[in-house]
């Protein structure tokens, strides 16, 4: 039987360390290494081990006491030689000089005396309470609760602490947080994780161009509109035979000079009455998401194709104007365009945008809204078909169209309901003077 005496170790010239727990009361059997208190400074948090197995005799410290190296802590009184033995060795295991930072062990459920000691602390207690209800109780000092508190974290949310023995520590409570946060970031749709990065000089030769400004925006924004809108793509197609024939009839018309009728002139017109018809169309939900705000004028977006990249000028007033006006503005536009002669006015304020890739071909594909927005028509190829009138298959030219909808703002059953006006006045445009 021998009387040790249990000192703060050398922790790195740092004085008037905190006592922030104490594990142990007078009379408790301690086991070599068992933690008797929990020390803090500025920068870490540190268990304080025994270094000696058998019974306090005595408690020389309390929560919220200040310590420096060389403080006595408890005497123990040995239970036998084996103990002693092991003190040495143990003083040095005992030197906690570093901040401790294991790896993640499961929580330890507060032993009983752990819970006496601490039942003067509220917080504490808390803990404490906390191991008879439930699987996992938080096991953290007050400082670093005071911390999770100021926060905003429930610590006991936190399940693996990077601490000794399973201690949750102010790094485990910032990680918690940078985790929630970027889950939460995640789910309102942008942090995903990036693309990886791939050397592809390692396949072949390559060469590296730097994007257009106009690409690198046109892509910033397609991304964002991609990431916030729910959207739905509906297809049709119209029979424009007659369309076409009177298209063809208004061009034969016309000086060799003058500006040619082309058929997305009459799709212009045909979406502009749709948009007359159902005014949700010609709508932006608000920033808040509340409110729909309702346009009174009819400006329509044409995506142009550019060496440069799209872009997409604005026809104003569409319903005030007639099919010769408006050819003349998309071919003016269209070629400032290609010139990269467009001005910033040139680009704002529509209302909804034709993406047409008739001139080029296709059958259908699936356009991203121009948001704010709330729809967009795509175009592509008319072509003759074989089509039953109800007797016999007879020729007629028809032209796909895909409606695509901020399904937040336009149900399924509206996107339908205007793809079939718009088919109304595209079936027959003598509708547009009604
Ligand atoms: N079906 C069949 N032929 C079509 C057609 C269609 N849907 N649309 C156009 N054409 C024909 C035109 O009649 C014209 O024929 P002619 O040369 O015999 O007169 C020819 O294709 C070329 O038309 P165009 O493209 O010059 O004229 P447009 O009014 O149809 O289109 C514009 C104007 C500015 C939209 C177009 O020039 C353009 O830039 N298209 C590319 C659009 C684009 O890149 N969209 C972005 C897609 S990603 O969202």
């Amino acid at each position: 039987m021998a009387l040790i005496e249990i000192k703060v170790p050398d922790v790195g010239n740092v004085e008037n360390i905190d006592v922030v727990e104490v594990l142990i009361k007078a009379g408790d059997q301690v086991k070599l290494e068992q933690t008797l208190a929990v020390l803090e400074t500025d920068k870490a948090s540190m268990d304080l081990p025994s270094s000696a197995a058998g019974t306090i005799q005595e408690l020389f410290i309390k929560p919220g006491d200040k310590v420096s190296e060389g403080a006595l802590i408890a005497t123990v009184l040995t239970s036998d030689e084996a103990s002693t033995q092991n003190v040495a060795e143990a003083v040095s295991v005992a030197k906690p000089a570093e901040p401790v930072q294991q790896a993640a062990a499961p929580v330890e459920k507060a032993s009983e005396s752990a819970a006496q000691a601490v039942a003067a602390t509220p917080e504490l207690k808390l803990e404490v309470s906390a191991t008879s209800t439930s699987t996992h109780a938080a096991h953290a000092t007050p400082a670093v609760r005071l911390f999770a508190r100021e926060l905003g974290v429930d610590i006991q949310k936190i399940t693996v602490g990077t601490g000794r023995k399973g201690r949750i520590l102010k790094d485990d409570v910032k990680n918690f947080v940078k985790k929630v946060m970027a889950e939460g970031i995640a789910q309102s749709g942008s942090g995903i994780p990036p693309m990886p990065v791939v050397d592809f000089s390692k396949f072949g030769a390559i060469e590296e161009v730097n994007l257009s400004k106009i690409k690198r925006l046109t892509g910033q924004n397609l991304s964002r509109v991609w990431l916030n809108l729910p959207m739905v793509t509906y297809h049709d197609e119209v029979d424009i035979t007659e369309m076409e024939a009177f298209r063809v009839a208004l061009n034969g018309e016309k000086s060799k000079d003058a500006v040619k009728i082309t058929g997305l002139i009459f799709i212009i017109k045909a979406l502009v009455a749709a948009m007359e018809q159902f005014p949700q169309f010609n709508a932006s939900l608000s920033a808040d998401g509340e409110k729909l705000i309702f346009k009174k004028y009819f400006n329509i977006g044409i995506a142009v194709d550019t060496p440069n990249g799209l872009v997409v000028p604005v026809l104003r007033d569409v319903n005030r104007k007639g099919i010769n006006e408006l050819s003349a503005e998309l071919a003016e536009k269209s070629n400032k365009a290609r010139l990269g002669k467009l001005m910033p006015a040139d680009m704002q304020g529509g209302c909804i945008t034709i993406s047409s890739l008739g001139g080029i071909g296709g059958t259908a594909f699936t356009p991203i809204v121009n948001a704010p927005e709330v729809a967009i028509l795509g175009v592509t190829r008319a072509r003759m078909q074989p089509v039953w009138d109800g007797k016999e298959f007879v020729p007629r030219l028809m032209l796909p169209l895909d409606l695509t909808y901020d399904h937040r703002v336009i149900d399924g059953a509206e996107g339908a309901r205007f793809i079939a006006a718009v088919k109304q006045y595209l079936g027959d445009i003598r509708r547009l003077l009604l």
